[in-house]
C-alpha cells in the first residue's frame, strides 16, 4: 500500500526506533496488576505477562505496552520496587524476543530500567508532572515519549474534572508541557501527545476530545502525532448503558472500542492502545485501505 503524508493528527509519522506504517498503529496492553481497571489480575504474573505480550504481538500489535501501576479511577500509588518487580522480567523478556515494547510509568527509576533494558517508547501518563527526573532521563535515551494530558494522581482525578472549552484547555495545557519537556532537551521529533481520554475527564468530556482529534495535534510548538486510548474505558460503559442505567461492564465495550479506533485512525491518530487486538488491527487496516480508495476517487477525472 502507497504511503501517505502524515496527517494533522500525525499518522504515518516516524518516530526513531519505532515501527513505521501506512496507517495508524495499534499498542496491546499488558497490565501487570491485580487491580487494573478491565483486565486487572488477567496477566498479573511474570509468565502469563510475557505470554499475553507475545500473543498480541502475533494478533498484529505494532507495540506492546507494559504497565505496572494500575491509574484507574481511585487507584492507590504502589511503590517503585513493586512496580519495578511486577514490570522488570516482563520487559527484558520481551525486549529480548525482539518486541518493540513500550513503558507505561510515571516514575524515573522504572523508565531508568526499561530504557536499560531496551524498551523502544517510554508512556508517561503524567505527561512530566508525576516525577521531574523523566523528562530529562528520556531526553539522553533519545526514545520517543508519549506526553498525556493530566491534571493528578487517580485517587481525586475527577475533583480536576471541571472544564469550560475541554478541547482547548486539554491542548493548551498539553502545548505547555510539551514546551517545558522540550526545555527539558526531549527532541520535539520524539513526542506523541495523547488527551488522556478518562484522566481528570467526566464521561462527557472525552466526547469532544475524540472528535477533536486533529487540533490535539496541532500545539503551538508544531504537529504531533497522536495517541489515543479509549480501550474499554468507562464513557464507553455510560454510553451502552441498560435501560434502568447501569453502565455496560467492560467486557461488553470492545465493540464500541473497535469503533472508537475506527474514528481515531479516520481521523489520522497516529497510534491506538488496546487491549483487545484482533479486532482493532483489523480496524485500522481497513481504515487505510478506504482512506486509499477515498485518494485515488478524488485523483479521478
Ligand atoms: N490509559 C490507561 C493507561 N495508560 N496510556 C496512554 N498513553 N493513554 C491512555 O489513555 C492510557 C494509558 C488506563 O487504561 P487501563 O488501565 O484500562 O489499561
Amino acid at each position: 500500500m502507497r504511503s501517505r503524508a502524515v496527517t494533522s493528527a500525525g499518522a504515518g509519522a516516524d518516530l526513531p526506533g519505532l515501527p513505521s506504517a501506512d496507517r495508524c498503529l495499534v499498542m496491546g496492553v499488558v497490565n501487570v496488576t491485580p487491580d487494573s481497571f478491565s483486565d486487572g489480575g488477567d496477566w498479573y504474573g511474570t509468565d502469563v505477562a510475557i505470554a499475553h505480550g507475545l500473543e498480541l504481538i502475533a494478533q498484529g500489535a505494532d507495540i506492546v505496552d507494559v504497565g505496572g501501576e494500575s491509574t484507574r479511577p481511585g487507584a492507590q500509588r504502589v511503590s517503585e520496587e513493586e512496580e519495578l518487580g511486577r514490570v522488570g522480567p516482563v520487559i527484558t523478556e520481551l525486549v529480548r524476543a525482539g518486541v518493540p515494547v513500550s513503558i507505561d510509568t510515571m516514575r524515573a527509576r522504572v523508565a531508568e530500567f526499561a530504557l536499560d533494558a531496551g524498551v523502544h517508547l517510554v508512556n508517561d501518563v503524567s505527561g512530566g508532572l508525576a516525577d521531574p527526573q523523566l523528562p530529562r532521563l528520556v531526553a539522553a535515551a533519545r526514545v520517543p515519549y508519549v506526553v498525556v494530558h493530566w491534571r493528578g494522581h487517580s485517587q481525586d482525578m475527577y475533583s480536576r474534572a471541571v472544564y469550560d472549552d475541554v478541547v482547548a484547555e486539554v491542548r493548551d495545557e498539553l502545548s505547555r508541557r510539551v514546551d517545558a519537556i522540550v526545555s527539558e532537551g526531549v527532541d520535539p521529533g520524539c513526542i506523541v501527545v495523547d488527551p488522556g481520554l478518562g484522566f481528570g475527564k467526566r464521561p462527557e468530556h472525552n466526547w469532544p476530545l475524540l472528535a477533536g482529534l486533529a487540533e490535539i495535534g496541532q500545539l503551538s510548538g508544531g504537529t504531533f502525532p497522536v495517541l489515543v486510548g479509549a480501550s474499554r474505558k468507562r464513557f464507553l460503559g455510560r454510553l451502552l448503558a441498560g435501560p434502568d442505567g447501569t453502565p455496560r461492564p467492560f467486557s461488553g465495550c470492545d465493540g464500541a472500542t473497535v469503533a472508537t479506533t475506527t474514528l481515531a485512525a479516520a481521523a489520522g491518530a497516529w497510534c491506538v492502545r488496546v487491549h483487545q487486538v484482533r479486532q482493532n488491527a483489523d480496524a485500522v487496516r481497513v481504515v487505510a485501505a478506504w482512506q486509499e480508495a477515498t485518494v485515488d476517487a478524488a485523483g479521478r477525472p
